[in-house]
């Protein structure tokens, strides 16, 4: 052993004396001896190697677990250690530079979206007074990665206020938004929304009341994040079929839940328009929407919709055009006109959207 003092050894590595005693402190290079009498350290000169290396993989950024084992390790095993290491890392650099990117456009409420979507998603979107309301409470936001329908309630107009700014807190969303983050980031967004409906009955005692049902649907890549409070619905056409997404948070639903009326009592129903949960200002807001994680397949077809359509036109009608009619322009104008046909007693809204993969 040649031993060296704590000033040879700092010159000859060219670490500073301060960096040996921190490595010390930290077990990643102890010196060889210690002096009992003055505690002088004393370094062997065959450790000179494993300090330069403590001292590239401490700038590395490795845990200093790490670095212990690493550093002791024969150069061909540390190689393959340090390789596996860093692949980990950057993939780990990726998934927080989509989440970085997300977050700032999110945050700053640009929705630019970036990336080549794996699927691509032509949409349509019609909203219509209809034929018996003085207003248009419906509210709705289609784009490439989100599609969002609400309906607003409260008098004097304060129900297309509910909606709108419940859209407009979605809106944002419309960007890259990491695979994991797709209902954290719905979750995120109705919080948004609730706070912003709160702030403004505080400011405006007229709004107090007023509420909103929200659904939305939100891609990246494949995965597909669903947001639902209230009665509008979601609906997915997949191999021929036309499938419900949705349960209307309804008074009539959950009788029919509970076997207590029959499908053919629902439109005669007394309490057929009350909700039992809304995106509201009353109960301060305690109401959480239903959020589920789905897979979208090309071919698929989606239709959001408030319930100005699918209380007011029959299930099969509604089918029929989603399965019938290939453009989505058309078919969202033919699902209006059925509930215009049938006297439109409420405002209607539909958003009739077609995956598929790019060209
Ligand atoms: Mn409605």
């Amino acid at each position: 052993m040649e031993l060296m003092s704590t000033g040879e050894f700092a010159r000859a590595s060219g670490l500073s004396r301060k960096a040996l005693r921190l490595y010390d402190e930290l077990g990643l290079l102890p010196p060889a001896t210690v002096d009992p009498a003055n505690g002088y350290r004393f370094y062997d000169k065959a450790q000179l190697e494993q300090a330069r290396l403590v001292a590239w993989l401490r700038h590395l950024g490795m845990p200093l677990a790490s670095i212990r084992r690493v550093s002791t390790l024969p150069s061909a095993q540390a190689a393959r250690e340090l390789d596996q290491y860093w692949t980990r890392i950057e993939t780990e650099t990726a998934a927080r530079r989509k989440l970085a990117t997300f977050l700032i456009g999110y945050l700053s409420g640009r929705n630019d979206a970036v990336n080549e979507p794996s699927l691509i998603v032509r949409y349509a979107t019609r909203s219509d007074i209809g034929l018996q309301r003085e207003d248009n409470e419906d509210a709705a936001y289609a784009g490439a990665r989100l599609l969002a329908v609400a309906d607003g309630m409260g008098g004097h107009a304060a129900g297309e206020k509910a909606s709108t700014a419940v859209i407009e807190a979605l809106r944002p969303l419309d960007t890259d938004v990491p695979e994991g983050e797709l209902l954290n980031a719905l979750d995120h967004a109705v919080r948004r929304a609730k706070a912003t409906l709160r702030d403004m009955a505080e400011s405006d005692p007229a709004l107090s009341g007023m509420g909103t049902t929200l659904t939305a649907l939100l891609w990246s890549g494949s995965q597909l994040g669903l947001v639902h409070i209230g009665d509008c619905r979601a609906y997915l056409v997949r191999g021929g079929e036309v499938f419900q997404m949705t349960h209307d948070h309804t008074m009539v639903q959950s009788l029919l839940d509970d076997g207590k009326i029959t499908g053919d009592e629902v439109a005669s129903h007394p309490q057929r328009m009350l909700l039992l949960k809304a995106l509201s200002t009353d109960g301060a807001g305690k109401d959480e929407p239903d959020l589920q994680l789905l897979q979208a397949m090309p071919g698929d077809r989606y239709l959001l919709c408030s319930d100005g359509l699918h209380v007011t036109v029959p299930a099969d009608a509604i089918k029929r055009i989603l399965l019938t009619e290939k453009d989505p322009d058309q078919a969202a104008t033919d699902l209006i006109k059925l509930a215009m046909d049938a006297g439109g007693p409420d405002n209607i809204t539909c958003i009739v959207a077609d995956v598929t993969s790019p060209q």
